[in-house]
């Protein structure tokens, strides 16, 4: 496969990192379709227990390739935003789907669809230098990558207008205050940081967290009646995980309980 995107696995985690750090991992189609592969790769392996998506370098992600952008448009192609329904949609539908948790350790600049890729994880942990850059109007385009839906969910609606509107950096002290960002800390800790949180996650109730992900998603465009219907539904399914009778036999045992995941 290329290397555009690697995968590492160890201690139950599986770190994705986009890696053209000389264009600031910015997407052309051999890492789109090298993300999307992995990305199915890894929800198809059950040793993977939780994810960290970052980048190599100094960026996060700069979005689409613009070098390749503008040579499909010099070429006169008739679709040449086809890759939002063919590459981007399906990238953010697979890391929103992944069942296990997500988090992205934002090392720096996460621009266009990179930034969405960013809001598709479950939880960001900012480089103090990172900053996030809804770049879309900059080059006369509008919002893809699922940011018109998750963004507003994870900020709200005015900040969200403000973001996409005025198309400027936000800085990672300032995502932080927004609740855009989970944590901030110093450059060189931000890969440690992601990663110390997933070998944590990647150690508890895996199918009770796919539940939870699950219930999120689904209350998110529910009723309060379908929400309640929802969790009803898959916490008599989460009663029924090894994980959950040994977590309540520990408690009472006063022991810190031990998960596998089942
Ligand atoms: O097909 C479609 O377009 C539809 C899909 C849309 C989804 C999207 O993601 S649209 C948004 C695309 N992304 C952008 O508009 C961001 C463009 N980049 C920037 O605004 C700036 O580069 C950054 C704010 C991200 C970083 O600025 P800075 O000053 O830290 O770095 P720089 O000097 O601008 O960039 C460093 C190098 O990376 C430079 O290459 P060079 O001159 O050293 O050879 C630059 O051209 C390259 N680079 C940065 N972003 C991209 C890129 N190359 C290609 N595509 C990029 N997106």
């Amino acid at each position: 496969m290329s290397d555009t995107v690697l995968l590492d696995i160890g201690q139950g985690v599986g770190i994705i990192t986009l890696n053209r750090p000389e264009q600031l991992n910015a997407c052309n189609q051999e890492l789109k379709a090298t993300l999307l592969a992995t990305l199915r790769n890894v929800a198809a392996d059950d040793s993977i227990r939780a994810v960290v998506l970052t980048g190599a370098g100094k960026a996060f992600c700069a979005g689409q390739d613009l070098r390749e952008h503008a040579d499909r448009l010099d070429a006169g192609d008739p679709h040449p935003l086809r890759t939002v329904a063919g590459d981007y949609n399906p990238i953010v539908a697979a890391i929103v789907g992944l069942r296990v948790p997500v988090i992205a350790a934002v090392n720096g600049m996460a621009a266009g669809a990179g930034a969405s890729f960013a809001f598709a994880a479950d939880l960001r942990v900012a480089a103090e230098s990172a900053s996030f850059l809804m770049a879309f109007a900059n080059i006369g385009l509008t919002l893809d990558s699922g940011s018109s839906w998750l963004l507003p969910r994870l900020i709200g609606h005015a900040r969200a207008t403000a973001m996409c509107l005025l198309a400027e950096p936000v800085p990672a002290d300032q995502a932080m205050e927004m609740g855009l960002a989970n944590a901030v800390v110093q450059d060189k800790r931000v890969l440690d940081t992601a990663l110390g949180l997933a070998v944590k996650l990647a150690a508890g109730p895996t199918a009770a967290y796919a539940a939870i992900k699950s219930s999120l998603g689904y209350a998110a465009t529910s009723t309060l009646g379908q929400a309640l219907a929802k969790e009803a539904e898959l916490q008599a399914r989460a009663g029924h995980t090894e994980d959950h009778r040994n977590a309540v036999a520990a408690f009472l045992r006063k022991q810190k309980p031990s998960f596998t995941g089942r």
